[in-house]
């Protein structure tokens, strides 16, 4: 049972906002998505929230994450502005890639955000890359690096966990095992119970955790993440959960039942959250109401900024394609 995270009442109400404003984030994407505003595809996390926000809450600036294409919170949590993010789904000049393609590809290395490619699990072996430099060069940052259990079993998961255990890299693995892999059901692609008893055949410790439990997801996190900054290696987190909307929003997911739907979102991570809160006496009406006030204002005004946001103009395409060379980096500093 991993110890209690030491919290404050500003970190538990800050959790909160990341929930809320995540959530709220996606819900508008859908919306925008039916009104035909939004360029490409949109791979809901809603329901999933808590684990972007357990596990990426109190990374350093430094700490690199590799997200996946339904861990929107997480470029939230790592200082992306909500508006920044608008725009970069709106394929808008003002997003993170100046509209070279959708969040899912996105990254900001000032931030410590990978922008994963496509090919799912190819991001774990780039953590390992990234937290290697942190060996190299003595720092005690980490790498988090997120994937789905369809994801796990690709060759790049496999060669990743070895690596790192072999060379106890500061990574930590994040499953986030929402049960379908696509139309897939995890016990068609799976002859184990989980997948974090894997970790055991690497030689680093698996933990399997209730992904929609903030607090249990952020505990089992900060204790992977303070045995990585101790060069005591790897740890794989699995976390259970359920994705509420398809695949993509084009995806009726027709595959799974209503049943199974609706008992997933009785088990909503934000009232579990909330009512947390309340017996704590952190959470009234009152904060409530300001809360959805202020949410719904700083997307309000991210749409707004997206929708008046210049199109990229072409060249954009050949921009920051390759990292600067010492000598520019040296010229810009000075
Ligand atoms: C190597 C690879 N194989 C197949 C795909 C096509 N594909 C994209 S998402 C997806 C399902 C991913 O499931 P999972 O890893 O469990 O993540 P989830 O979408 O459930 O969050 C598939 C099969 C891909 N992008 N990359």
């Amino acid at each position: 049972m991993p110890k209690k995270p030491r919290l404050s009442d500003d970190d538990l109400l800050e959790m909160h906002y990341s929930l809320r404003l995540s959530r709220a984030f996606e819900e508008r994407l859908s919306v925008l998505h039916r009104q035909g505003k939004i360029i490409g595809g949109i791979y809901s996390g809603i329901g999933q929230e808590a684990i972007t926000v357990g596990a990426c809450y109190g990374l350093r600036r430094e700490d690199f994450i590799c997200p996946l294409h339904r861990d929107l919170g997480a470029f939230l949590l790592k200082g992306v502005p909500a508006r920044v993010l608008m725009a970069q789904v709106f394929g808008k000049r003002t997003g993170l890639s100046k509209g070279k393609d959708s969040y899912l590809h996105a990254g900001d290395s000032r931030l410590g955000i990978f922008g994963n490619t496509s090919m799912l699990g190819a991001n774990l072996p780039v953590a390992c890359g990234i937290a290697y430099g942190f060996r190299l060069r003595r720092q005690d940052h980490v790498a988090v690096a997120f994937f789905g259990e369809g994801a796990a079993n690709v060759g790049d998961v496999h060669e990743a966990m070895n690596f790192a255990a072999v060379h106890r890299l500061a990574v930590v693995f994040v499953c986030e095992n929402n049960l379908y892999a696509f139309s897939t059901p995890f016990e068609q692609a799976f002859a184990i119970p989980e997948v974090a008893v894997r970790a055991q055949a690497y030689g680093f410790p698996g933990v399997d955790v209730y992904g929609n439990d903030l607090l249990r997801v952020h505990g089992v996190m900060q204790e992977a993440i303070a045995r990585a900054r101790r060069g005591e290696g790897p740890t794989l987190v699995e976390c259970k959960t359920f994705r509420w909307h398809g695949h993509s929003e084009h995806d009726p997911a027709s595959y799974r039942t209503e049943e199974e739907l609706i008992e997933w979102r009785s088990r909503d991570p934000i009232p579990l959250f909330e009512r947390y809160l309340t017996e704590k006496g952190l959470l009234t009406d009152e904060v409530q109401r300001r809360l959805t006030e202020r949410i719904e204002k700083e997307i309000d005004e991210a749409v707004a900024f997206a929708e008046e946001s210049p199109w990229p103009e072409g060249p954009e395409a050949f921009e920051d394609i390759y990292a600067p060379s010492e000598a520019e980096v040296s010229h810009g500093e000075g």
